[in-house]
C-alpha cells in the first residue's frame, strides 16, 4: 500500500518486512566493522539515536558541526560499503513512486532506544537537492511528524512500523521531520531497538 504524504512524498507499508531478516543480518556485519556511536553536535549535546554508515560517505557530528566523510573517524577506515540489497532496495522503491534515478552513496544508520527520538529538522547538509531521500525503518514502531518547508507550521503524525519505507524529494526534499521519543516495547526481530536506514544523494564524492 503507497500513502501519498505531499506532492512529492510517499509512505510505503510493509514493503522491506520480508526481506527484514536480511537488512538487519548487513546491520550487525556493518556494525561489526563501524559501531553504532553517540554522535554529539557544536553545541556539546548530543544527538540522541546512535549512528553508523555505509556507503562511499557517512554523515557525521561532532564539535565542529555535521559533514560527510570517507573515513569512520572512530575506526579511521573507510566506512563498510553499502551492501547491494541496501542499494537495490532503495532504487527499486525510489522508482516505483517517482524517482527513477536514484543513486544513494551515503547510508546513515540510526539505532532508536526507549525515551529516544529526533527532533524536527531538515536534511540539508547534502549539496544536491535534485536526489530523493529514502528511509526504512525496522522493528520498534516510531511516530514521526511530518512538516512544511517552515519551522513553525503545525506538522502531521504517521506512524512508521517495521519494514516502512518512506521517500522523498522534490518540493517536498526540504521539509521539517522528527521522530517522537520510541516507546518501550519488545519487536521479535530487534529486542527494544527501532533501526532506520535513510539513502542519500550527498551529490559530491569526497
Ligand atoms: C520525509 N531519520 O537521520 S524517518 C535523519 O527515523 C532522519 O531515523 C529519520 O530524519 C529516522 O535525518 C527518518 C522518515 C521520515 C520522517 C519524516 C519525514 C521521512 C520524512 C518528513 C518529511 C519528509
Ligand atoms: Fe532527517
Amino acid at each position: 500500500m503507497v500513502i501519498k504524504l505531499a506532492e512529492q512524498s510517499y509512505l510505503l507499508k510493509g514493503v522491506a518486512k520480508q526481506i527484514a531478516e536480511n537488512l538487519l543480518t548487513e546491520i550487525n556485519q556493518i556494525s561489526a566493522l563501524s559501531p553504532f556511536r553517540q554522535m554529539s553536535t557544536k553545541r556539546g549535546y548530543y544527538v540522541g539515536a546512535k549512528m553508523t554508515n555505509c556507503g562511499d560517505l557517512g554523515w557525521v557530528s561532532d564539535n565542529k558541526g555535521y559533514r560527510y566523510t570517507a573515513i569512520d573517524p572512530l575506526t579511521n577506515m573507510p566506512w563498510p560499503s553499502m551492501p547491494e540489497l541496501f542499494e537495490s532496495l532503495a532504487e527499486e522503491n525510489a522508482s516505483l513512486v517517482e524517482f527513477q534515478h536514484f543513486q544513494p552513496n551515503a547510508c546513515l544508520i540510526n539505532q532508536y532506544t526507549p525515551g529516544v527520538g529526533m527532533g524536527l529538522h531538515q536534511d540539508k547538509d547534502e549539496k544536491d537537492f535534485t536526489q530523493p531521500i529514502v528511509s526504512v525503518s525496522l522493528g520498534v514502531p516510531a511516530i514521526f511528524q511530518f512538516g512544511s518547508n517552515k519551522r513553525n507550521e503545525t506538522p502531521n503524525y504517521h506512524l512508521l512500523e517495521h519494514g516502512d519505507i518512506v521517500i522523498w524529494g522534490g518540493v517536498d526534499r526540504l521539509r521539517f521531520h522528527g521522530i517522537k521519543p520510541i516507546k518501550l516495547a519488545h519487536h521479535p526481530l530487534t529486542g527494544q531497538f527501532r533501526y532506520n536506514l535513510t539513502f542519500r544523494n550527498t551529490g559530491t564524492t569526497i
